[in-house]
């Protein structure tokens, strides 16, 4: 006989993110809670207390990783990891991460609720620093313990206002011990919203993340003249603002030279003196190129260096272009893409494969185990913003196929 199918508790998963996206809420139904702040205090202590109401023993690792575990019959068996992240944009929204960790946490507490014991044990993550929004780069909890950043390193990082990676872990009273970090996976497994337009468009209910693309993370620093606003003829400047501006609409026409697939963006920007009567003589930007094949995204990243170094030149201004951070195209693991699919179909969902342009902790973790994501549409593909938006229909149809494929795996089917 057919297995009857196991369902989450659609209005429990609801509420639970419901009650956590009270937690940094910024106007227009975003977040901002930027990784180790006063915000994602409150929201670690929330998830830690549901962690602990819902039976599972929790621990935080040395960056700050917070895992729940769910034993299994095989108590030495490594365990089915199933995460993402609470830390969010500085104006991000609701599901980006959070969904990932909520909808383990609705997963483990449906388990409980249908009293199955699994084989393997079932531990819930939620990594820290992914967004790499306040201490670059990302992925520093991920990063971290499958051996991608050293601990000096990560530790080190500093945000924009000289604050250190470790001393705010201190602050916020969540620094635990390197004891506490996973070292054994059996699979790893991350709900996510698409935060593209691709299932919405297709109308498809799931996405099968069969990879996500590889991205390039670059610092540019331009040294012109400072110089009054005034009495300084045209002729004469060599103005550091002028030549980013030139450059920045050159590197988003590199994107169309190379294909419709690439993706070139000048997110963060600084310059000084930065007043209204002075010429700009320092600028920094950052850029971030993407593309789903590794050999295009190199391609795309060297017509990005040649295009902004003739610029340079051509301005009088220094440049100095440094490597931030890199991730290849990763792969995910076929055998946990048929158990999403098949789950897909067992529900009636519709379903398609899909590769991930935002990077996310999957990347990192399919480092040591065999790692796959489950996506649900975004509306209007909209994310990195307080419109993102998924349906509540559409995140209980992506959680019980996560359920599904959770018990498939912990039950070793
Ligand atoms: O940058 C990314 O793609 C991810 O959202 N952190
Ligand atoms: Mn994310
Ligand atoms: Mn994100």
């Amino acid at each position: 006989m057919e297995q009857a199918l196991m369902k989450v508790n659609r209005n429990r998963l609801q509420e639970t993110i419901e009650t956590s996206a009270q937690i940094g809420a910024i106007p227009g139904n975003g977040l901002c809670r930027l990784a180790l702040s006063d915000e994602d205090k409150e929201i670690r202590d929330l998830f830690r207390s549901w962690l602990k109401d819902s039976g599972l023993q929790v621990r935080v690792d040395d960056f700050g990783n917070i895992y729940g575990r769910r034993e299994g019959k095989k108590k030495d068996a490594p365990p089915i990891l199933v995460g993402s992240h609470l830390d969010t944009q500085p104006m991000g929204g609701r599901f980006d991460g959070i969904l990932g960790v909520l909808g383990a946490l609705e997963v483990v507490r449906t388990l409980n609720d249908l009293e199955i014991e699994t084989e393997l044990p079932i531990e819930i993550v939620s990594f820290t620093n992914e967004e790499g929004a306040r201490f670059e780069p990302p992925m520093l909890g991920s990063g971290g313990i499958t051996g991608i950043f050293d601990k000096e390193f990560i530790y080190s990082q500093k945000d924009k206002s000289g604050k250190s990676f470790v001393d705010e872990l201190k602050r916020i009273g969540y620094l635990g011990d390197e004891s506490n970090r996973i070292r054994k996976v059996h699979s790893y497994l991350e709900f996510h919203v698409e935060q593209g337009p691709v299932l919405e468009q297709a109308n498809s209910a799931i996405g099968v993340v069969e990879a996500i693309q590889g991205m390039t993370w670059l610092e540019v620093k331009l040294t012109g003249e400072g110089d009054h606003a005034g009495p300084t003829p045209m002729n004469m400047r060599k103005d550091a603002l002028v030549a980013a501006a030139k450059m920045i609409v050159a590197i988003q026409h590199a994107a169309r030279e190379i294909d419709e697939m690439t993706t070139t963006t000048v997110g963060r920007m600084a310059l000084a003196p930065n007043v209204v009567n002075c010429i700009p003589g320092e600028v920094s930007f950052s850029v971030d190129v993407r593309h789903p094949e590794d050999i295009k995204r190199r391609l795309a990243v060297e017509l990005v260096r040649e295009k902004i170094s003739t610029i340079a030149a051509a301005e009088g201004v220094e440049i100095e272009i440094r490597d931030l951070w890199e991730i290849e195209t990763t792969p995910f693991a076929p055998q946990i893409l048929k158990h999403i699919t098949e789950g897909a179909k067992a529900y009636g969902y519709s379903s398609r494969r899909i590769v991930s342009g935002a990077g996310h902790d999957a990347k990192y973790l399919s480092d040591i185990a065999p790692t796959a994501m489950i996506f649900v549409p975004s509306v209007n593909g909209k994310s990195h913003s307080p419109e993102e938006l998924t349906s509540w229909e559409d995140i209980e149809q992506g959680a019980n196929v996560l359920l599904y494929v959770v018990e498939a795996l912990a039950n070793e089917r």
